[in-house]
């Protein structure tokens, strides 16, 4: 899927979502780290497959192809690390959550999404976060694929929280009625983890 592609929507204007541009403690870098606990997962788009489980009216599982299908978005916006580094302007593209919801069947006593990802990462929100805030699968970037270090072939991006919200190598979703810490959280690190009240641990 191009950037140009007519099927994809491109949202403007959500860049730091009308908050200073720089929250407080970051310094911008045009470089991109790679911070990864563990493995680098090598997946190809052939056998990646998303399961959808838990607080949800039934399993789903869906193939590359499948969830390739669902609307394709990008949305511009800027990538704050918790280890104090923030990335500007960048085009993402992929799938919103919010336009997965539809396809999800998701229970009303659903409240908390955890991530899961090839190797084993996992990290938590609250489905309002997921919903509401840009959350994206992301298999594009600047109008490339996603790199494998990065997360391709999907990864999670979450422009409104910390970075380590977002899987890298993202291979399903389980919904929750309590919430539980993902694998940073069990570490210490904040929950909500919004850059702009530099919830970053505790
Ligand atoms: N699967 C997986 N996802 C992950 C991580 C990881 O170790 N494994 N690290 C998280 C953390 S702590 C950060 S800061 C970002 C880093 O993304 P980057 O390597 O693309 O900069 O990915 C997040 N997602
Ligand atoms: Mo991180």
């Amino acid at each position: 899927m191009s950037l140009f592609d007519p099927k994809n929507r491109v949202v403007e204007g959500t860049n730091s979502f009308g908050k200073p541009k720089t929250p407080p403690g970051q310094v911008a870098t045009r470089k991109f780290p790679v911070l990864t606990f563990g493995e680098t997962p090598e997946i190809s788009t052939k056998e990646w497959r998303f399961r959808v489980w838990g607080e949800v009216e039934r399993e789903i599982v869906w193939t590359w192809d499948e969830f390739m299908a669902f609307p394709q978005s990008t949305l511009r916006a800027d990538f704050h690390c918790v280890t104090r580094w923030s990335r500007f302007n960048d085009d993402w593209t992929g799938v919103f959550f919010r336009d997965l919801m539809p396809h999800m069947h998701v229970k009303p006593a659903a409240k908390f999404v955890m991530q899961h990802a090839y190797g084993g990462y996992t990290t938590n929100n609250a489905l309002d976060i997921m919903i509401h805030e840009d959350v994206m699968f992301a298999h594009t970037l600047n109008a490339q694929p996603l790199a494998r270090e990065h997360g391709g072939p999907m990864r999670v991006f979450t422009p409104r929280r910390y970075v380590w919200k977002g899987a890298k190598w993202v291979n399903g979703l389980e919904f929750m009625a309590e919430d539980r810490p993902g694998f940073w959280e069990q570490n210490g690190y904040n929950t909500p983890a919004d850059p702009w009240k530099e919830e970053r641990f505790g």
